[in-house]
Parts: C-alpha cells; sequence; structure tokens
C-alpha cells in the first residue's frame, strides 16, 4: 500500500490534532449519527490510555470515538477523495457522516477508504472512527477477555507491553486522480558497477506508464516503459548500512498522451542474502549491533513522535547501534522511511506475539493447554496471522532498510502443531518477498534439540535470558549454560545465528559491589558475559540488547512501573551499561 504523498498531480491534508473523544458507554447508541456529546478531546496521535486520570479509561476495554469536522479542499473537484488511517490499535470502524466507508482489523497497518462519493469538495463532514482495543483467540496479537465478579470486564494478553491503543498514528485526507498509480514494488540487484532495479506498477485501470530513476540530486539517471520491467543504473551508488543513498523512482501514469498521475517511490540498491553462516548485505558480511525497540514513551504511549524518532535515532548512533527489531508490531512509516535515508538496518517484525501458551506455565514451560489447537490458535488465528504478513509485506516491501522479515515473536516453536501453523506461513511470506531471508524469535523453552521449525528459516534469532530469569544472579553458571545453548543451535543447524533478545532489570541509581540484580553494575556485567560468549560462537552475526529503553507494561510483581532491562530510561537518559556497550560497539570495526 502506498504512502500518502504530495506530488503534482495529489494533495494531501494531515488530520492530526485534537478529536473530539468518548469510551463507548459514554458515546450513545450511534455515536457517528452526530455530533459526538463528550467533554473530552484526545490527541492524534497518541496511544489514549495514559492522556486522562479517568482509570476507567485507562483500562476500558471495547470501543472508543473520535470525531472531528474535515472540510475537503475546494480544489479537490473531480479528484479522488481518500481518508487513510495509518493505524488503528487494533481494529477500526471509519465513518463518513452516517456511511461506514472502511473497517480493519490488525492495530498496526494502515488502511484507507475512498470517500469521494460521501463528501463534496469545498465542504464539511463528520469524520468518525470507532477503534476497539479486544485481543481474543483469533487476533494478532492475541488476549483473553475475562470478566470480574464485579462484573467489568478485562484483558488479559501473553506479551508484557502494554496494551495501549487508539489512533498512535496520522489521519489522512488526500486526493488521486481517477486514472492513477495503486502500487508500485520495486526490487533492487546489481550487477558489477550497475544497479539494476526490476519494477511493476498497478495502476487503477487501464493505462500507460512512463518510469524513470533519479539520483538523490533530482539527476535522471535511468528511463522505461511499461508497467513492468527492469532498469539500470550505471555506477551505481549503493545503498549500505551507515551510508544510505537513496534514489526515486518516479511513476506517470498516462491517460493517452495526458500525464494523469505521478508519484515518486524512494528506494535503495542493496542485495541481502545469508550464505553459510554468514549474513551478507552487498556481499560483504554484516553484524547487527543494536536493540530491540518499543514504540512507547509517557503520556503519548504508543503514539508516534517525531522528537522521540530524531532523539532515539541519534542515541542508537551516539552506542554504536547499526540496527534494530521492530519488536512487537510493525512501526510507523515515519521511522521505516528514516531508518532508510539514515543507512539503519530493520529486522521487520510481524505483530504475532505471545502465540505460546507455555509462559502462561511460569519457568516450567509445560502449557497448561495445548498452544496449537482449535480450541486455542487454530485456523482462525492462523488466517489472522497470515493477513498481517500480508499486510506488512504491502507496506514495507520497498524499504532498503528492511533486511529480513521476523514473523513472529516466541512462538510454542517446540510444541505438537507449530510446524503445521508455521509451515504455510514461512511459505506465504518467501512467496510475496522472495528477496528478504526470514526468521522468527525463539523462545528460551525452545532449544536445539526440540524445536520443531527453526529449519524452516534462514537465520537463527534467540530470544535468551541466562542470568536473569535463569541462574538469577549467577554469571558463571549463566555462562556455561548460555555457551552450552548456542553451540547446539550453531552445530544442528549450520546457519547464522544471533541474539535477538538479552538483558536484565536494572533501577537507575542502584548500585553494588557484588553481582546484584537490579543494580546498574548487574547489567552491565551481565552484558559483557553475554558479549564473551557470542564472541567465541563462529556462527554469531549480531546482538541485539532488550530494551533499548525501559517501556511500560501491564502491572504484575516483576515489573516496577514496566519493563526496565532498558539502556536508556523511558525518557532516555542512559544507565551505566549505555556506556560500557558504546565502548564494545564503537570499538567492533572489524565485526561491522
Ligand atoms: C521476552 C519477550 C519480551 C519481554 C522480555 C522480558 O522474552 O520477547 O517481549 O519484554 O522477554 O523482559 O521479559
Amino acid at each position: 500500500m502506498l504512502r500518502p504523498r504530495a506530488t503534482p498531480t495529489r494533495e494531501l491534508v494531515n488530520l492530526d490534532g485534537l478529536w473530539r473523544f468518548a469510551i463507548d458507554a459514554a458515546a450513545g447508541e450511534r455515536p457517528w449519527g452526530g455530533r459526538l456529546d463528550t467533554p473530552l478531546e484526545a490527541a492524534v496521535p497518541a496511544s489514549y490510555n495514559d492522556l486522562f486520570t479517568d482509570r476507567e479509561i485507562r483500562d476500558h476495554v471495547g470501543w472508543v470515538w473520535y470525531q472531528r469536522s474535515v472540510r475537503v479542499p475546494r480544489g479537490w473537484a473531480g479528484e479522488r477523495v481518500r481518508v487513510r488511517v495509518d493505524a488503528a490499535t487494533h481494529e477500526g470502524r471509519v465513518y463518513v457522516d452516517d456511511v461506514l466507508v472502511a473497517e480493519h482489523a490488525g492495530g498496526y497497518t494502515p488502511f484507507e477508504a475512498d470517500v469521494t462519493e460521501h463528501v463534496t469538495a469545498g465542504h464539511e463532514f463528520r469524520l468518525t472512527i470507532g477503534v476497539g482495543n479486544e485481543l481474543t483467540g483469533r487476533t494478532i496479537p492475541p488476549g483473553t477477555i475475562t470478566v470480574t465478579a464485579d462484573g467489568r470486564r478485562r484483558q488479559t494478553y501473553l506479551h508484557d507491553f502494554s496494551n495501549y491503543a487508539g489512533l498512535a498514528r496520522s489521519v489522512w485526507l488526500y486526493s488521486v486522480p481517477h486514472l492513477h498509480v495503486e502500487d508500485v514494488t520495486i526490487v533492487p540487484g546489481v550487477e558489477g558497477d550497475t544497479g539494476t532495479v526490476g519494477y511493476s506498477v498497478r495502476t487503477s485501470g487501464p493505462a500507460g506508464v512512463r518510469v524513470r530513476v533519479v539520483d538523490a540530486d533530482g539527476a535522471e539517471v535511468a528511463t522505461g516503459e511499461g508497467a513492468n520491467g527492469v532498469l539500470r543504473i550505471p555506477d551505481v551508488t549503493l545503498w549500505r548500512p551507515g551510508a544510505a543513498y537513496l534514489y526515486g523512482l518516479v511513476v506517470e501514469v498516462l491517460d493517452g498522451d495526458r500525464v494523469s498521475d505521478v508519484y515518486t517511490e524512494p528506494f535503495g540498491v542493496r542485495t541481502v542474502e545469508v550464505r553459510g553462516t554468514s549474513f551478507l548485505i552487498n556481499g560483504e558480511p554484516f553484524y547487527f549491533t543494536g536493540f530491540g525497540k518499543h514504540e512507547d514513551t509517557p503520556v503519548r504511549g504508543k503514539g508516534h513522535d517525531d522528537a522521540y524518532l530524531v532523539h532515539d535515532f541519534q542515541l542508537m548512533d551516539w552506542i554504536g547501534a547499526n540496527s534494530f527489531r521492530t519488536s512487537h508490531y510493525p512501526y510507523a512509516e515515519e521511522v521505516m522511511e528514516f531508518a532508510d535515508r539514515h543507512g539503519i538496518v530493520v529486522i521487520d517484525e510481524t505483530a504475532a506475539v505471545g502465540l505460546n501458551l507455555a509462559v502462561q506455565g511460569g519457568l516450567t514451560g509445560v502449557p497448561p493447554r495445548p498452544t496449537f489447537s482449535p480450541e486455542t490458535f487454530g485456523d482462525e488465528t492462523r488466517e489472522a496471522h497470515a493477513q498481517a504478513i500480508r499486510e506488512l509485506i504491502a507496506r514495507d516491501k520497498n524499504h532498503p532498510s528492511v533486511v529480513m522479515w521476523c514473523v513472529a515473536n516466541e512462538p510454542s516453536s517446540a510444541e505438537d502443531g507449530a510446524r503445521e501453523y508455521f509451515e504455510p506461513l514461512v511459505e506465504l511470506t518467501r512467496k510475496l518477498d522472495p528477496t528478504r531471508p526470514v526468521c522468527y524469535a525463539a523462545v528460551i523453552f525452545a532449544t536445539h534439540d526440540n524445536d520443531r521449525i527453526a529449519d524452516l528459516f534462514d537465520v537463527l534469532c534467540l530470544n535468551r535470558y541466562y542470568g536473569w530469569y535463569i541462574a538469577t544472579g549467577d554469571l558463571a553458571t549463566a555462562e556455561t549454560y548460555l555457551e552450552r545453548d548456542l553451540r547446539g543451535w550453531a552445530e544442528r543447524f549450520g546457519k547464522p545465528i544471533m541474539m535477538t533478545e538479552y538483558g536484565a532489570d536494572t533501577m537507575p541509581g542502584l548500585h553494588s559491589v557484588w553481582d546484584t540484580p537490579w543494580t546498574e553494575e548487574y547489567q552491565q556485567a551481565y552484558l559483557a558475559m553475554n558479549h564473551r560468549v557470542f564472541d567465541r560462537i563462529e556462527a554469531f552475526v549480531g546482538e541485539h540488547v532488550w530494551n533499548f529503553a525501559d517501556f511500560q507494561t501491564s502491572d504484575g510483581i516483576h515489573r516496577v512501573d514496566g519493563n526496565r532491562k532498558g539502556v536508556f530510561t523511558r525518557d532516555r537518559r542512559p544507565k551505566a551499561a549505555a556506556h560500557a556497550l558504546r565502548a564494545r560497539w564503537t570499538g567492533l570495526a572489524g565485526r561491522r
């Protein structure tokens, strides 16, 4: 799905700001049927949960309503008009005045509606967006709704981060000509000094198509005709980690001789390949340094914020991080574009986190019920998961920063049914994008000898917490466990291995001369122990610390105002470990 952009033939109005807001119970029968009668206003983009002091809103389970009026620019007569919602977490319904124009499930991918028949250029309409936050056995991510003794509905889920909900990304009104570009797919390649650009353009109707490639200065470097083809860029400048270079594919849709639509899609020329136990970008071994992140800030929750975007990437640069994983859901498109422009490498993950009932069994790893079954996670869950994969790839396929798809975080991959569940999803991912490696992040209960799906994937991505959840406070024992574990995977599969999560909760300001969990010294010692082991494993291709920053979770006895495994605090101040990581990652020249 193309990102809305202003072009010579398209116009764009951003609808962010303050919207009238009410939770379902306060919104009346048909909240879209008239002006929402409410004293509340909510900021867009932002999760609604932490905006208000009312606990009922924070813990609300069900639908909430956002509403504002929108004026269609008067120059848009004769154009098609669309409303695009970058994300409604986890489910959205869009109404133009009284009419339902779009419905969408999945909280982290965009959707849109053509509203041309319902609006008039120069006039206002009432835009109402309902957002539902319920997680069930058939949603991605999954969850369960229970009812308390006093009749309140409560949402539980199988991941730790808070179930923030609402309109956490931008909403747009935009125009497109009747005959327009619907989609563009770009597949870059390299032949010697020449960049190859496979492209395919989908148009809204039969049309001629003209394309040209422009370089970063806007100079034309290749041209072509037709909806599909391969263009060649002589003396190509590659997109490299840490040294981004973007070209633009300018697509023109022709109605006879007349240019009906123009759309420019940025892209980079680079290759990605897994060979033996190496991860290659542009044919050169790449070693991932960085983090599993979250979209999480005070007050805004998961709301996208350009200031935090800039600052987070500054801190990643400062610390020597060359990459991150979009744990545990697709991030805002602004983030992906920033990574493209700044040469940061991304592992792009779906929202399939928590397909694992074994985590309910605590550290026994024994699920109380089978994870994969018609009563738990069956065909309907898998179809929702397949749809999440389709939408992720449709949205992010042209980003040079994305070097690998991660189809799930910590599924119960050692259980009966895991292979049957995952095999078709991996096939689907490869069919939709044959050019990028595919991985999943493996939970600690999945060992090299009981895991049932690792051979389906290209890179072994492991989440391991030896010295934290296991052998807590005993780093010597943790070191032996970790090494034995990693060597087992290396020997059985002969694939590249990376650590996609390792970390220790740390309270800033807590200190000790001993190996005492929760102290700043312990986080440092824990990371140093992990690094000693990583450096002894040949097949190792990267390390992503859990987590970049502290983040909010649901309430629980394991968390102190959230998950504290951040190397930075929630307000982005470095803990002691940040300085140690910086020393390692900025001195890692040979491996990066
Ligand atoms: C994990 C999960 C991550 C949690 C982390 C933790 O394995 O993948 O979402 O936040 O552990 O800190 O417990």
